[in-house]
């Protein structure tokens, strides 16, 4: 660097044009809702390294955890306009795109095994299409998440035992209607907020992965993992496909090997944090519940089998058969 300024001071005692020295940098913005101990969030680090690195630092990915860019919805309608260039979402993507459902259907997919074949076949395929072609988000990578499991602060074995429990669902119709079915009172709100509702009572419960369970600390304001594993899904990093498509070849190019990269690391750190994660909930406190998930699948199925459209149904049956 020193070099080039000393030779761009030569150039300019000497009167002429200075050269260009270097491509300019495009800076890009990528948000998400959880916090920096989270593996999506060093998931995205390793994307931003492997884009920086790519693309000689032409290209560089800020992260931004912790919603601080904006709500999950939010920071989708932001790729929409433009002020925000990446996040990571996936069912809540239904409120354009019907078929973003299909990620999250509960008691659908019954393991990572089958969960990877869906994504990575046909229905995979005409989901992220869909939401390419409705939201104008193109689907960079995915990564795999563990089961959705209930926390309160009561044991709720069966549905029956739900009696209008004040619980926070993410801002997915699917959600809603499964719960409301089930007994329980559903209320959509963004996953930042979640904490202090609980803290001051607003809501009683929540339902997510263990890994977003203990990164968000809830074992502070929950005492109990009911083991409904409700939702086995995934969740893509997403980028606005206006903008990206603006890019140079080369870049755009750079940005998808980058996602690969940031895939892969992201399932070793998932498959070692899945290992743990129980006993280290237990270790702050949380009593881990055993349910009758047959009774919640079996209370939720109608309500399911209403809420997805005739459109998109035949991928779910593909799915079930997967
Ligand atoms: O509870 C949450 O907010 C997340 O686990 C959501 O399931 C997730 O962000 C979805 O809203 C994905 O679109």
């Amino acid at each position: 660097r020193r070099g080039a300024t000393q030779g761009l001071a030569a150039i300019l005692a000497l009167g002429a044009a200075p050269p260009v020295l270097a491509q300019s940098k495009t800076v890009l913005k990528l948000g998400h809702l959880a916090n920096e101990d989270n593996t999506w969030h060093k998931a995205c680090l390793k994307f931003a390294e492997e884009v920086a690195q790519r693309t000689n630092g032409a290209l560089e990915v800020r992260v931004f955890p912790n919603e601080q860019l904006g709500k999950e919805t939010d920071l989708i309608k932001g790729i929409q306009l433009g002020t925000v260039d990446f996040t990571i979402t996936g069912e809540s993507l239904q409120n354009w795109a019907p078929s973003a459902a299909l990620l999250a259907v509960p008691y659908a997919v019954k393991d990572i095994a089958q969960l990877d074949k869906v994504v990575q076949g046909k229905v995979g395929e005409a989901i992220a299409d869909n939401i390419e072609d409705k939201t104008k988000l193109r689907t960079l990578c995915y990564f795999a998440r563990g089961p959705r499991n209930l926390t309160a602060n009561r044991v709720i074995a069966k549905p029956d035992e739900l009696n209008g429990l004040k619980l926070r669902v993410p801002n997915v119709p699917l959600f809603v209607k499964f719960w409301d079915a089930l007994g329980a009172k559903p209320t959509p709100m963004a996953f930042s907020e979640v904490f202090t509702s609980l803290q001051n009572h607003t809501i009683d419960a929540q339902e997510n992965p263990l890994a977003l369970i203990k990164s968000a600390s809830f074992a502070e304001v929950q005492s109990v993992v009911n083991l409904t594993e409700h939702v086995i899904s995934w969740i893509y990093l997403v980028g606005g496909s206006r903008k990206l498509g603006r890019l140079p070849e080369a870049q755009q190019k750079a940005i998808m090997e980058a996602a690969k990269v940031a895939q892969e690391y992201e399932r070793g750190l998932f498959l070692a944090d899945e290992k743990k994660l129980a006993e280290e909930l237990k270790a702050k406190g949380m009593k881990f519940a055993e349910v009758d998930k047959e009774a919640y699948a079996a209370k939720g199925r109608p309500a399911v089998a209403a809420a997805l459209s005739d459109e998109i149904r035949p991928l779910y049956e593909q799915i079930l058969a997967t």
